[in-house]
């Protein structure tokens, strides 16, 4: 396995993609990201929904409120995507798996369709469809790090647009190729955009900051934790200016990284740190339970949890595949624009 692989990408550093050449894709590349972005009136359709689902759990939990989180609010999220809910409430004395029950109980009485709660999953949420809206809701109860992990995506969005054309790109392909489906051992949208933002942070001249190493604007305490960064990303505007690598090249490079030069065996990804940190380190080399650590995403603000942890020995080689199969199109393919998201 690791000489195959050094070969491998002894051979690739013979050849490796000329930026000019790569650089063409860009203006295609740019048209299907714009054809992702979801129109204004569906923000407004979920907002709406948003507002009605409040007034209604408020009937029954005055001071409970609705935020939310995901894609719906990280800007990341394509056209007719489900929308992830978080509800917020005092409520010490009733347990979780209670307050879904209920709340599933409510929603159904208001004649929402599809209604199901599921209470042992590993983040609990009732499930939900908007039969006048058609939109399909996840609701979860005080998950307040969800809400504080959107925000810093939503927020190292705003720095550099290459960002979201990368990540759009990306999740569009995991999502055509069937590698973005974590029980099947594949990674989450939440995944894949860290690992672009990393990707980003990694440029020389870097394209994003690394926003948790500078001076904490934005501090937020959850179970007397503090969890804090810089947040004013107003200021960083140019802050990728100097690199001006498109989108064609990024898309190529960040796949050629994730196929012929991540070290699997040894090292961990860490938007965190804007680094890569060693599994040793974390003490992520051995196979705990169900976590096997054969990729590495550090969570940034959970630093224990690592993304990649659903990812068994059969999907990691589905995955990698992927990820060779991707580089690969972009650097050969005459019609690479089409054949990256052909289904699998
Ligand atoms: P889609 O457009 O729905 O595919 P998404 O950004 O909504 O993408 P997910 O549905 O995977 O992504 O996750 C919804 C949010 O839940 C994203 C993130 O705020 C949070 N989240 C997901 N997985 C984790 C995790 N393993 N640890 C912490 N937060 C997570
Ligand atoms: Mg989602």
């Amino acid at each position: 396995g690791l000489q195959v692989s050094s070969q491998r990408m002894r051979n690739r550093r013979k050849e490796i993609a000329c930026r000019s050449d790569i650089e063409r894709l860009t203006p295609c590349f740019l048209s299907i990201y714009e054809s992702l972005i979801p129109p204004d009136e569906e923000k407004e359709k979920q907002k709406q929904l948003l507002a009605s689902l409040e007034k209604l759990v408020n009937k029954e939990w005055p001071g409970a409120q609705l935020f939310l989180y995901g894609s719906c609010a990280n800007t990341f999220g394509v056209s007719n995507s489900d929308i992830d809910v978080c509800m917020t409430l005092d409520d010490a004395g009733t347990s979780k798996s209670d307050i879904l029950l209920k709340l599933a109980e409510i929603l159904e009485s208001d004649n929402l369709q599809n209604v199901q709660a599921l209470t042992r999953a590993r983040v609990p949420i009732v499930k939900l469809m908007d039969p006048v809206t058609k939109i399909s809701c996840d609701i979860c109860i005080n998950n307040v790090l969800a809400l504080v992990n959107t925000k810093l995506l939503r927020d190292y969005a705003q720095i550099d647009v290459r960002l979201r054309q990368l990540a759009f790109i990306v999740k569009h392909w995991a999502k055509s190729r069937g590698v973005n489906e974590t029980y099947h051992g594949t990674l989450s949208s939440y995944a894949y955009v860290l690992m672009c933002i990393h990707f980003l942070q990694s440029r020389r001249p870097a394209i994003l900051p690394c926003l948790q190493g500078m001076k904490a604007t934005y501090v937020v305490n959850i179970d007397s934790v503090d969890y804090a960064y810089f947040d004013r990303v107003e200021e960083l505007h140019d802050f990728g200016a100097v690199n001006n690598e498109s989108i064609g090249y990024l898309l190529w490079a960040f796949f050629d990284y994730w196929a012929y030069c991540h070290d699997y065996a040894n090292d961990v990804i860490s938007v965190r740190t804007a680094g890569i940190i060693s599994k040793r380190e974390k003490d992520w080399t051995r196979r705990i339970g169900n976590d096997r650590h054969l990729i590495c995403i550090e969570d940034p603000f959970e630093v224990n949890h690592d993304l990649g942890r659903v990812v068994d020995k059969y999907s990691i080689k589905i995955l990698r595949e992927e990820f060779e199969r991707a580089a690969d199109v972009l650097q050969y393919d005459p019609n690479p624009s089409v054949k990256l998201f052909e289904p699998y």
